[in-house]
């Protein structure tokens, strides 16, 4: 059997069994559907003592069905992305027990100890370590899968190993080209409308999305998750782990560093609207800014520390290249950071920060604020020196 979708519990449990030694009791294994992603279906096998979550990909995307075709081939580069940043940040993702190619499945460690940061951040939890475990993984992930680190051959061939042909295209017309233009699979509320439309309208905004996509196509820096967004971020009090990286593709550091960090700016929007206190609201936005400087801090610190100490080239262990990279890198984070809120705001795929504030009026403030600021980070990110920089720019829109 090939490529089939899962037929019933009893052949899930079988593919568990066949492919692992994990459980120590069977007769009362169960199966649970889990999964509330966008594309995928996913399942969690458990005895209530031990438990795996088994993920399977179909060749279409699971919230449209058929109509929207996609790659299997997404489901190997998933697998092998995660266990390649098991390699290097072991801490921040799950480990992966084994991959099926015929069933375009794989099995790994279940993590339902831990919650969505969506989530956590609607509940407004403080979680004082997630902006250094966010730092650290991309840190360690990127450095060690760049020409940083990697030589000319290896680096190369991992090119070849993460072509993700359907997955990027989804993100070249979500991010880059649906939400700057009246376009079918957009949803923009009806009070948002007007603000819609004149961001539609600006020429200037679309030359800088322009340069964006270009870039998230063509500078294969690093082996990116490519969907780092709250919903593939769980978190505990004291743990975090990346999950979902079906996206993987060898591009921009920039652009899974802006993802995470627009998710954070998205909630920080998203404060205005959701329930509870003003001085509630206000304390989380400081420390929802205050994660973002703690996430770049240690990036930063990280990863000029990876250079000095493991680069390989010495051409790019010259004293100031790196400084300019990660200049460079920071910049253009803010842009991706701009995109994301600008497409979770008015493209295809929302988000429960804004979409769970339930009066439209009240929610389109938040709304308003979010295209404000995506359109700001996108078009001034070369004025955005630093953290401080973009904490003004925050504060003024
Ligand atoms: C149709 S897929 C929509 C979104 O879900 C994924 O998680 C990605 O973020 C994608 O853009
Ligand atoms: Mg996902």
């Amino acid at each position: 059997m090939t490529n089939a979708k899962f037929a019933n519990d009893a052949e899930i449990i079988e593919f568990v069994l066949s492919n692992t030694a994990l459980f120590t009791e069977t007769k009362t294994l169960r199966v649970e559907e889990i999964g509330d992603g966008n594309i995928n279906f996913v399942y969690r096998v458990t005895n209530d003592q031990q438990s795996v979550i088994v993920k399977q990909a179909l060749p279409y995307i699971r919230i449209i069905g058929e109509g929207w075709p996609l790659s299997l081939d997404r489901i190997r580069i998933e697998a092998q992305c995660l266990k390649e940043e098991g390699l290097w940040a072991a801490d921040y993702v799950p480990d992966v027990y084994c991959f099926d190619q015929a069933r375009s499945a794989f099995i790994m460690e279940d993590i339902g100890d831990h919650e969505n940061l969506r989530h956590a951040l609607i509940a407004r939890r403080v979680l004082p370590e997630l902006g250094r475990h966010l730092g650290e993984f991309l840190a360690e992930t990127l450095f060690h899968t760049s020409d940083f680190y990697l030589d000319n051959e290896q680096k190369k061939a991992a090119v070849a190993d993460y072509i993700n042909p359907d997955l990027c295209k989804i993100t070249e017309e979500l991010f880059f080209w649906d939400p700057f233009c009246d376009h079918e699979r957009n949803s923009v509320s009806p009070p948002l409308k007007e603000a819609a439309e004149t961001l539609w309208q600006d020429d200037s905004l679309k030359v800088e999305a322009a340069k964006l996509k270009y870039h998230f196509m063509n500078d294969a820096q690093a082996l990116l998750h490519a969907d780092l967004h709250s919903g593939s971020v769980f978190v505990k009090a004291d743990g975090t782990k990346v999950i979902d990286p079906e996206f993987a593709f060898y591009g921009p550091m920039s652009f899974d560093i802006g993802s995470i960090i627009g998710n954070l700016l998205i909630n920080f929007a998203g404060q205005l609207g959701l329930e509870g206190e003003a001085e509630e609201k206000q304390a989380y936005r400081e420390y929802l800014l205050a994660t973002i400087d703690t996430l770049w801090a240690t990036f930063h610190t990280r990863f000029k520390a990876l250079v000095s100490e493991q680069c390989k080239d010495p051409v790019f262990a010259t004293v100031g290249f790196v400084d300019a990279f990660i200049a460079h890198t920071w910049h253009e984070s803010m842009g991706y950071a701009g995109t994301e809120l600008i497409r979770r705001t008015v493209g295809l795929a929302h988000v429960a920060d804004l979409d769970s504030i339930e009066d439209i009026h009240v929610r389109a403030v938040s709304e308003k604020f979010a295209l404000d600021l995506g359109s700001a980070l996108i078009k001034q990110r070369q004025d955005i020196k630093s953290p401080q920089i973009l904490r003004a720019l925050v504060q003024a829109i």
